[in-house]
């Protein structure tokens, strides 16, 4: 780094710097705060974002947004080049950044990590950042110091692409990079063509759901997804789709409303009562990056029947696994490996989910929360489906199994139809459900046309297990990193005796079983619990959440 370059991250850099006491780490998704604190994070985040591209020579994304959070807080995602999440080996390098204590710190923590990394500065294609940010009012302050992050290192060009769902920002960031058109009309247009040649590829008398109202209504938390769902439903004449909970209502983001309130309180969201019973409904949440399906009951107080994560997941499978079996009848196909389709899950699955999936013959992968891990797991597959129960979730399909499928339609046109049909929706789905990230808007679509396509209601599709009843609790402690947890999360290494506490109180319920970890996104602990019977979860869980706190209270 040359002397013009130091002096513009120390010059820039006093422009924001860490408020007294303020310490900050890179969660499950990147940093999430109170707004107010977050400048600086948001700031020197930009820099990151610079540093990555230089290092890729890519397009790298930058979102602000806290997602499920509550509206006055707010965080930041980094958007690799591929459209995944940063790469975990960065992830040390934000810490340090974020929490360099001066200007001059800072300015000594870039310059070793550019050496050790061999960033190069000079003669090369500049940096170039997408910036995008989700409906908080804080939203707009926070760019703006993302930009004066980005370009303080020299010939960094920051693009704003305004407010954006963060499923769309890092379809942005991997179109850019594979060369192809990735303006957010782009994003539109890819996802309506492939469910237009998806909904033509259904069965012949199979396209109406078995006595269902054919209507489908969707609670936006009041946040960005609804409004964008609105715009993709325009193009989209054969959906009849109505949204409520969009940001121009006047409700307040993630309050009462929201997938994540939908999945954790299983409640029907603000706006949805007992007038909605029989109707499909689905719940994004305030980025749009969930999604969850939900059925209101006909009883008074509005509970419902919740169609998780997990059951997306088993849908996609269903349908997935489907379309390779009508691929595996042509002889010249039976060279697949049984290893082509894995599903990647969290310990928050249902039990009774990863039993159904293991019943079908499916490999199951458990990793710790966090989208991060789940899509990596799942990118060691030709197909690799993950969700996490809380609607977080996607298919993945590799760049060879693509094309493979694209020689494969070719050819098969002349032999079997149903495999040159299974061919070319596979090839539909590998381009509808976003390839970079979970993406409640493509989730959507994909599961809609599914439905048509198998002829199932909400309800049929509600049965294709029964879940076991489990209860989600948050846990205020002194410090959330004082646990520690091993084997995908499942297990407590710290502090001693609290693993052994949570046996002794899980072996008493039947089917019981039950977690902690630290939450990466809220300052809280989570517990989770199951058993053969709500009372007894309920009971299991706080239990727990009683040990919790006496061990770290
Ligand atoms: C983020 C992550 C998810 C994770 C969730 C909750 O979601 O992307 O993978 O499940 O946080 O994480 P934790 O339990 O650690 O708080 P979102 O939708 O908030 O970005």
């Amino acid at each position: 780094m040359n002397e013009l370059q130091k002096s513009l991250i120390l010059e820039s850099s006093s422009r924001f710097l860490i408020p007294q006491g303020v310490k900050v780490s890179y969660g499950t998704a990147g940093f999430r705060e109170d707004a107010s604190i977050l400048s600086s994070t948001v700031y020197r985040v930009g820099i990151l974002a610079a540093l990555r591209s230089l290092k890729t020579q890519s397009v790298i994304g930058v979102m602000i947004t806290a997602s499920h959070n509550k509206v006055s807080d707010n965080g930041v995602k980094i958007a690799d080049p591929s459209g995944g999440m940063l790469s975990q080996d960065w992830e040390p390098f934000a810490d340090e950044l974020a929490n360099a204590p001066s200007p001059q710190q800072l300015l000594q923590l870039i310059t070793e990590f550019v050496e050790k990394e061999r960033i190069p500065f000079d003669g090369v294609r500049p940096a170039e950042i997408l910036l995008g940010r989700d409906t908080r009012p804080s939203g707009e302050a926070l760019l703006e110091a993302a930009r004066q992050g980005v370009t303080s290192i020299v010939g960094a060009v920051a693009s704003d692409m305004g407010i954006l769902t963060t499923p769309q920002l890092h379809w942005m960031v991997r179109a850019r990079n594979k060369g192809i058109k990735a303006s957010e009309q782009d994003y539109f247009e890819q996802l309506s063509n492939s469910f237009r040649c998806l909904m033509d590829l259904i069965p012949t008398g199979q396209s109406k759901c078995d006595g269902m109202n054919d209507k489908l209504v969707v609670d936006g938390a009041n946040g960005v997804g609804g409004a964008k769902l609105q715009i993709l439903h325009k193009l989209l004449s054969v959906l009849d789709i109505e949204v409520r909970n969009s940001s121009q209502d006047e409700g307040v983001l993630n309050d009462g409303v929201g997938a994540d309130y939908v999945q954790k309180e299983k409640v029907a969201p603000r706006g949805f009562g007992s007038k909605d019973a029989g109707i499909r409904c689905a719940s994004l949440d305030g980025d749009a990056d969930r999604l969850v399906y939900f059925s209101v009951l006909p009883e008074s107080n509005a509970p419902i029947d919740l169609v998780d994560g997990d059951k997306i997941l088993s849908l996609f499978a269903v349908f997935i696994r489907e379309q390779l079996s009508f691929l595996n009848e042509k002889e010249d196909i039976k060279n697949f490996d049984k290893s082509r389709l894995g599903i990647i899950q969290t310990a928050y699955a249902n039990g009774a989910s990863t039993n159904y999936l293991k019943h079908l013959g499916l490999e199951v992968n458990l990793t710790p929360t966090g989208v991060k891990y789940l899509h990596e797991k799942a990118a060691d597959f030709d197909i690799g489906i993950y969700f996490e129960a809380n609607g977080h979730g996607t298919i993945l399909f590799s760049e060879t199994f693509i094309e493979w499928l694209e020689v494969r339609s070719n050819k098969l046109s002349s032999g079997s139809k149903e495999a040159e049909k299974a061919a070319l929706r596979l090839l539909a789905v590998s381009k509808l459900i976003n390839q970079a990230v979970g993406d409640a808007l493509s989730g959507v679509l994909l599961v809609e046309v599914i439905l048509k396509h198998m002829g199932w209601s909400i309800h049929r599709w509600n049965e294709l297990y029964h879940d076991l009843p489990s209860r989600q609790l948050k846990v205020k402690v002194a410090d959330r990193t004082s646990v520690v947890t091993a084997n995908a999360e499942t297990v407590v290494v710290r502090p001693p005796g609290l693993q052994e506490a949570i046996n002794a109180e899980t072996a008493k319920y039947t089917q019981g079983r039950c977690f902690v970890r630290p939450s990466g996104t809220e300052d809280v602990v989570r517990v989770y619990a199951e058993a053969s019977t709500q009372e007894a979860a309920d009971t299991l869980a706080n239990c727990v959440a009683k040990l919790v706190d006496q061990f770290l209270g």
